[in-house]
């Protein structure tokens, strides 16, 4: 079945928060972001905007009705600054106007006085202050510090990976529109209405039944509005509530790349010790997280950092510490992996150390150390691995030996392109790693006419979650699914819906869509039964038409409904799902938080021209684990744009701050996106299918965020041609590789010992003379 939205996006036709037809009397907002990323405000002159034309009124943090506070985990963020602020764009005044042109050229007209303070935008150095957003998290397995002698090699570095913008294709954004009785309506671009709801009651100081938040799709989120929409709705509402009209404010989108926080950068210090055979023995590491200036969800995404610190080896000996570092950049948030890639970029990096030292391919190290049914995470969880079968069917599938002899007999012959190659194996969990938010929820209602109304508590974002909510109750009922409607996504028909976040949406709502269509089929089975006369087990529903021990009747759909309306039969239900059996100690730091792992392996190829620095990404040729996807044009959409998504972030984008925390790579013309010309020229996708029974819908796993981390292979891909150039240079683990890095590590020189020592990225090799 394909994406229920296709018909109405390649039209021009879907509604996204800036098609909502527009009030009567709507009124525009601009916000007024900080121009210094760290000081104590002096003075905020708003005379000049105040008498701008059009403008209406101009909110600081004094007309708040509520609490000026928008923190989701931690309370440590205020809407609008008061006397302090903490980053470049941090808002200060929101501007309400006549029309967007007006509200902007006010922002404009707004001056203001603050007194600079010290600026801080690297993680390593806000730790050594001792400016942490929450205190550290250690993960341990085994014992490394009695490990390390059993080591045969053992190797230390540096490891980094830099930021991303979301660049959803829609901006953040919201309309708030008063209704009677001081009670408001939102609609808002939002991952999670609950928490877009919560923030805005919080800010109004208005209870959460008077306010409905309303969701109909998001042009993309990617973790980027899973909190961080709640500012701009808050905005929006604060000001519809004062002044009684409608208000509307859709970020442009430099004001939207400024303002909003990103995926974490990440600087990690690791040290890993291997055996004679290379089977890892000891992994130690420390994650530097630049957190930026409010905790936002820094802390749980710290926490799947270290959920995914071994990747998907079993290493017996484990120590992880993480550091959630506060500095003075915009509060970084969620994005897709959610802290799971740079944990993974890490071990990775150091398995590609090991290999460069020991002179072995890193894929020998990476294979003998995959992980097996049976073997504990560090945070004592088993696993349950389809990473052998993954690597297994890679190898075989894309016949590895063959593409390895072509990567060698082009690099043999050509001295000035060089082809690069690697693997890359992931494992990663399924379910927010916060136990609580594993819940899903349904509200299904079948009209009198036989159509059915489906409202869940998951966010159509592009990822076709609601194509497959309604599969399920297609499913459920035997019937078509043009009979099925998938509503918005409302406050007011599905409450304290968790954010469609963590690959988890489609399990948790479509469990719950299951659960609601079943009891509302089982009682349509029961009418059946009295009707005539059979048992409730015989009867069954499917091609529109009711079966009776699987003979089919001359009964539709349609007239079993009426059947049941005549008889007082409810023809509505909402279901709860909660996940079973998870569950985390977070003082033990044990438990068992994922409902599963998804498996998969990428094999990378890539190009370099060794004169130039360029490259292209020759293939992606991938076994990914589906489990018995329910839609494998959507599922396939997923990991296609995943693995571009990952490619982006490990090679082209590149965030760069100056170190004032001013953003400079502040638009699309600075900060270089994948584009049609970058994607790899091949992309191969194979389905593994593990069809045992998991605790997902239909025993379709998640695919929302796991093959973003394929991506990470091109990182060590541009690595190896790089070498295959200049098997001596020195190329720090660094992402993302920019054309301007690998031209630079091209002709780098390797570092002699004695700049060891200094140079960020130390490496040593010590063998253990024993
Ligand atoms: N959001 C969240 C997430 O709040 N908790 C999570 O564990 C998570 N994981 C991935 C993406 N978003
Ligand atoms: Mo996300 S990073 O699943 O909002």
């Amino acid at each position: 079945m394909k994406n229920i939205d296709s018909r109405t996006h390649t039209r021009g036709e879907s509604i996204y928060l800036d098609d909502i037809p527009l009030i009567q009397g709507t009124l525009f907002g601009a916000s007024f972001g900080s121009p210094v990323a760290n000081g104590v405000i002096k003075k905020l002159d708003l005379s000049e905007a105040e008498k701008a034309p059009g403008v209406v009124k101009i909110l600081t943090y004094k007309d708040i009705t509520g609490a000026n506070q928008i923190g989701g985990i931690v309370p440590d963020e205020p809407l609008l600054a008061d006397h302090h602020v903490d980053f470049c764009g941090m808002p200060i005044a929101f501007v309400v106007a006549e029309s967007t042109e007006a509200a902007h050229a006010a922002v404009k007209k707004i001056k203001v006085e603050i007194d600079p303070l010290p600026v801080i935008t690297d993680p390593r150095e806000a730790q050594a202050l001792g400016q942490l957003i929450v205190p550290p998290r250690t993960h341990r397995l085994g014992d490394t510090q009695s490990a390390w002698q059993h080591c045969q090699y053992i190797f230390d570095g540096v490891a980094e990976t830099n930021g991303q913008e979301h660049l959803y294709i829609e901006t953040q954004g919201a309309y708030a529109i008063p209704q009677e009785n001081n009670a408001l309506k939102i609609y808002s671009s939002t991952q999670s209405p609950r928490a877009t709801q919560q923030a805005s009651c919080k800010v109004l100081g208005l209870p959460m039944h008077q306010v409905e938040v309303d969701v109909i799709r998001l042009g993309g989120g990617f973790g980027g509005k899973e909190d961080q929409a709640n500012a701009w709705a808050a905005l929006c509402a604060l000001a519809a509530h004062l002044l009684k009209k409608p208000v509307k404010y859709a970020l442009d989108r430099m004001e939207d790349m400024a303002m909003t926080g990103k995926r974490h950068p990440y600087s990690s210090d690791f040290k890993i010790g291997l055996d004679k055979d290379f089977k890892i023995l000891a992994y130690e590491v420390t994650f530097y997280q630049n957190a930026g200036a409010a905790a936002d969800l820094s802390p749980a995404v710290l926490e799947r950092t270290l959920f995914h610190c071994t990747n998907t080896y079993f290493i017996p000996n484990v120590q992880a510490v993480a550091y959630s570092c506060k500095t003075n950049l915009p509060p970084n948030t969620a994005f897709r992996g959610f802290g799971g890639p740079q944990g993974m970029f890490v071990i990775e990096a150091a398995i590609v150390k090991a290999a460069e030292n020991l002179g072995v391919d890193a894929s020998v190290i990476q294979q003998i150390n995959l992980n097996k049914t049976g073997d504990e995470f560090p945070y004592g969880q088993l696993a349950v691995s389809e990473a052998r079968a993954c690597w297994d069917k890679a190898e075989s599938k894309f016949d590895i030996s063959r593409i390895k002899v072509e990567t060698e007999d082009f690099n043999k012959n050509n001295r000035l392109y060089k082809k690069g190659l690697a693997m890359m194996p992931i494992c990663f969990g399924i379910s927010f790693t916060n136990t609580m938010m594993n819940q899903g929820r349904a509200l299904v209602h079948v009209y009198t006419d036989g159509s059915v109304s489906v409202s869940t508590g998951a966010v159509e974002m592009g990822q076709g979650v609601n194509t497959k909510m309604l599969q399920v109750a297609a499913f459920v009922f035997g019937i078509d699914s043009d009979k099925v409607k998938l509503q918005s996504t409302s406050t007011s028909r599905v409450a304290n819906t968790s954010p469609s976040a963590a690959s988890a949406t489609a399990d948790l709502n479509g469990k719950a869509v299951f659960m609601a269509c079943s009891q509302i089929a089982d009682r349509l089975k029961q009418v059946i039964a009295e009707e005539m006369h059979v048992a409730a087990e015989s009867v069954t529903l499917k091609d529109n038409h009711v079966y009776i021990n699987n003979e089919k009747q001359d009964y539709t759909w349609e007239r079993l409904i009426m059947a049941a309306f005549f008889k007082r039969v409810s023809l509505s239900e909402h279901a709860h799902y909660a996940t079973p059996e998870i569950h985390y100690d977070k003082l033990k730091e044990k438990g068992h938080p994922f409902a599963y792992h998804v498996y998969g392996t990428a094999i990378t190829q890539v190009s370099i021209d060794c004169l130039r620095g360029t490259y292209e990404i020759d293939a992606v040729k991938v076994v990914h684990d589906f489990g018995v996807s329910m839609n494998p044009l959507i599922d396939r959409g997923q990991i296609e744009g995943g693995i571009v998504q990952g490619i982006g972030w490990m090679t082209m984008e590149e965030l760069i701050y100056d170190k004032n925390g001013k953003l400079k790579s502040n638009a699309l013309s600075t900060y270089k996106v994948p584009d049609i010309y970058s994607v790899p020229k091949v992309l191969d996708i194979d389905f593994l299918d593990s069809s045992y029974d998991n605790l997902a819908i239909f025993r379709s796993k998640a695919v929302g965020e796991p093959p973003l981390m394929y991506g990470i292979g091109a990182y060590f891909a541009l690595r190896n041609a790089i070498k295959a150039f200049n098997p001596s240079a020195h190329i720090p683990l660094s992402a993302p590789m920019t054309p301007e890095k690998t031209l630079m590590a091209l002709y780098s020189k390797p570092l002699k010992p004695d700049q060891e020592k200094n140079e960020e990225t130390t490496s040593s090799l010590e063998v253990n003379q024993q």
